[in-house]
């Protein structure tokens, strides 16, 4: 199948500047994605829509970003059994802290993995749902392990630099 492993979602085409930073580890390792905007109270016979038909169509992971009163997440959630990954959206008078809320504080039966607020939270999603499709694939789980290897080299030679 050629189409999207990884689905992300989002409540408003404002919160891309964020979610991108999803897409970008998604390159990184080669896994294909694709990027929609639907809202759980703008348009939420879209988000159900395209939560029930994701695993029809070969997606393994679903990410779901949204801000304020964000139902994004587990609204996907309700209408399919493929793993869902919240990234909170920073923005409003709580700045990502009642999305984040929202979205972490699901009810027994629904789970949803919520990140961390803004754009750590999108790259870490990404980074999430590449270890998930990993599970089955040896290739992408050796790419992971030389993903950390760089990143606890950088941290060496930062160190090595402080010696000097
Ligand atoms: C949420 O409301 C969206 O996910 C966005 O973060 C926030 C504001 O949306 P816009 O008014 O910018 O479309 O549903």
């Amino acid at each position: 199948m050629n189409g999207p492993q990884v689905l992300i979602v989002m409540g408003s085409d404002s919160d891309v500047a964020i979610m991108e930073e999803a897409a970008k580890v998604l390159d990184e390792f080669g896994v294909a994605w694709e990027m929609r905007v639907a809202s759980a109270h703008r348009s939420p016979k879209k988000a159900a829509a395209l939560a029930s038909g994701a695993a029809g169509r070969g997606v393994k992971a679903i990410i779901a970003g949204a801000g304020m009163a964000a139902h994004l997440a587990g609204v996907i959630a309700a209408d399919t059994v493929l793993p869902v990954i919240a990234v909170p959206i920073p923005g409003g008078a709580l700045n990502g802290v009642d999305a984040l809320y929202a979205m972490v504080q699901m009810p027994g039966g629904i789970p949803v993995a919520t990140m961390a607020i803004g754009k750590a939270g999108a790259k870490n999603a990404g980074l999430l749902s590449v270890q998930i499709i990993a599970l089955g694939d040896s290739a992408l789980t050796a790419k992971l392990q030389e993903y950390k290897q760089t990143m606890a080299d950088e941290v060496e030679a930062k160190d090595r630099a402080l010696q000097e």
